[in-house]
């Protein structure tokens, strides 16, 4: 997500992560599904210390992903799909909500997959806005519809003051580093359908499995 060149961050690279994160028989490979978030929160962390809060949540998530895809069991963590088999057949899994296996990859890919949610529902409104839109309402509608329903007061609270002090949309736009405005179109309408199609297989897979509400 940062051009080698001139060590600037780059949208499109990171949402060509995305791309990459569907096998041909639409498994989602772990791997990219990590660098993806990894590259949002570089960004995230470029916006600002406003938003520390918020990418060192997503980083430690991240982290316990990470250690699975090098970890001993590190074959059984190479989609989404096989993930879900092994933990599950090896009891992995906190089913019960009894309290074991606070941190299996299930639960923690479940925290990314609802902000992945978030992510589709506002670049959607990024794509369709204009100059006079409001990066901050974009931002708290799309986490309103999705993220918050899973996040108690005081976290929602915090999300919700952090939105007021995100840049405009002309200098987002420019952050994002893609291009003028058109351009920055038509990358997230050529990158969203991926994004859909990555949060649906997950969703499906998830609820197949009854692992929509993991504690
Ligand atoms: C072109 C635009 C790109 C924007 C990229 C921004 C990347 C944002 C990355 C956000 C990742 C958030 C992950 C949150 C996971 C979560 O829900 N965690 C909670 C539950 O975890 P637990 O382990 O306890 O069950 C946890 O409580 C979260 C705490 C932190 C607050 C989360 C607020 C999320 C707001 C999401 C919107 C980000 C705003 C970015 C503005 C651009």
């Amino acid at each position: 997500s940062w051009s080698s060149d001139n060590q600037k961050f780059c949208m499109r690279e990171v949402l060509d992560t995305f791309k990459l994160c569907l096998s041909p028989d639409k498994e989602v490979y772990l791997e990219h599904y990590v660098a993806g978030w990894r590259g949002l929160v570089k960004f995230l962390n470029s916006l600002g210390s406003v938003f520390t809060f918020i990418s060192k949540d997503a980083v430690s998530k991240i982290q316990i992903l990470s250690n699975f895809l090098s970890g001993e069991s590190s074959s059984q963590y190479v989609t989404v799909q096989s993930m879900v088999s092994y933990e599950l057949e090896n009891q992995l899994v906190d089913v019960n909500k009894t309290g074991i296996h606070p941190e299996s990859g299930c639960r923690t890919l479940l925290r990314l997959h609802r902000a992945l949610r978030w992510l589709e529902l506002f670049l959607e409104r990024l794509r369709t806005s204009d100059k006079h839109s409001k990066t901050s309402v974009m931002c708290s509608e799309a986490y309103n519809e999705s993220l918050a329903q899973h996040h108690p007061w005081l976290v929602r609270k915090a999300a919700g003051l952090a939105f007021v002090v995100l840049p405009g949309r002309t200098a987002f736009f420019e952050v994002m580093n893609v291009g003028p405005p058109e351009q920055v179109v038509a990358v997230l309408g050529e990158a969203l359908p991926l994004i859909l199609e990555v949060y649906q297989i997950t969703e499906d897979l998830y609820a197949k499995h009854h692992l929509l509400d993991l504690p």
